[in-house]
């Protein structure tokens, strides 16, 4: 069995790096191969990938899964050119879910106890006390309440947080006040003193993080945004702070990643800037999942994760 594995290695991505050695050790028998060089295109039976170039799945006649090396599908999505018969299977970890928890929770955490505020006392040397926010009064709302949403939700519910989760479809979750659909978006936003998107991107989806949504919100609410950076409207950010509709924001996703060097968000010193690392979960886990996908399909085997192309995760 040939497998292509088609991302830009670099020196740098430690965690590809690792993946790609652990894949190799665990299963020798596999022959993997990594793009550019694929070899014969009619060898390759499976890719591995995140972000391939328009029209490079066309090029393997053979082609009999793709696997995302990511939770979100997006980008293996928006070539014009996919072959549409190809089931397209996503990453889901443990590790991913946990990763997810410690930094949706940290950055609750850093906006509840005002702590972007400390910083700037401390800047300027001031000892202040502000008062304290009570987690049981700051209601946090979850967009998508999917593999790691809910998994969050539920974290967050234990440590005292009163929690809102928005999905497509209708759900029933102890402790979590639920809401679905566009009809019941802005009646989910009307509590949230901070909103977590861990939404997929999608044509419904693109864009949803917008002024509209924003006045929605109690006035200063915080967002946190782990899904996409094409949820996010930039520019309508930027005016919800100035205003002060949006109090801070911690974003780890951008439209462009990596973040243009001379892009706004770097030096305002009321978003927090991470690089798209909330949750890539651990490499050994990940080839291990990877592995038995592989196992799966090559036995014929139902595949879990695969996504529903009709809505886009
Ligand atoms: P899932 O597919 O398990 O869950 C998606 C959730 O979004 C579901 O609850 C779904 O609703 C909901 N949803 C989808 N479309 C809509 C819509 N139109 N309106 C309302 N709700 C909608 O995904 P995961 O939880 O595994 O991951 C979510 C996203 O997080 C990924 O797609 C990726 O973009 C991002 N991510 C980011 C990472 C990072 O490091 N920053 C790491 C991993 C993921 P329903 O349940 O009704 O189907
Ligand atoms: C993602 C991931 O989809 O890291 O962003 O899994």
């Amino acid at each position: 069995m040939v497998v292509l594995i088609l991302v830009e290695t670099k020196p740098t991505n430690t965690w590809l790096n690792i993946l790609i050695a652990q894949l190799k050790k665990e299963q020798p028998n596999i022959d993997f191969r990594l793009w550019p060089e694929y070899g014969k295109p009619e060898e390759i039976e499976i890719v591995l990938t995140a972000w391939p170039p328009p029209g490079a799945m066309q090029k393997f006649p053979n082609l009999k899964l793709i696997m995302s090396l990511g939770a979100g599908v997006n980008r293996i999505l928006e070539d014009p050119d996919l072959p549409d018969n190809i089931p397209i299977v996503r990453l889901v970890s443990e590790s991913k879910r946990l990763q997810m928890i410690e930094y949706v929770t940290m950055a609750v955490l850093v906006f509840q106890r005002r702590l972007l505020e400390y910083q700037a006392l401390q800047r300027s040397q001031r000892w202040e006390y502000l008062p304290v926010q009570d987690a049981t009064s700051f209601t946090v709302g979850i967009l998508g309440l999917g593999d790691l949403g809910l998994t969050v939700a539920k974290k967050l519910k234990l440590i005292g947080f009163p929690i809102r989760g928005w999905s497509r479809t209708p759900k029933i979750v102890a402790g979590v006040e639920c809401f679905h659909g566009q009809e019941q978006f802005k009646l989910f936003l009307n509590k949230c003193r901070a909103i977590v998107c861990l939404l997929p991107v999608t044509p419904q989806t693109e864009g949803i993080l917008c002024q509209d949504t924003f006045s929605a919100l109690p006035p200063g609410a915080y967002l946190i945004n782990v899904g996409r950076g094409k949820h996010l409207i930039e520019p309508d950010l930027l005016t919800a702070l100035d205003s002060g509709q949006i109090a801070s924001a911690c974003l780890d996703v951008f439209d462009t990643e990596p973040l243009p060097v001379d892009h706004p968000f770097w030096s305002d010193p009321r978003i927090i800037v991470t690089p798209h690392i909330a949750a890539p979960g651990r490499s050994d886990e990940i080839a291990a999942a990877i592995l038995d996908t592989i196992n799966c399909s090559r036995m014929g085997r139902p595949l879990k994760y695969a996504i529903d192309r009709r809505w886009g995760y």
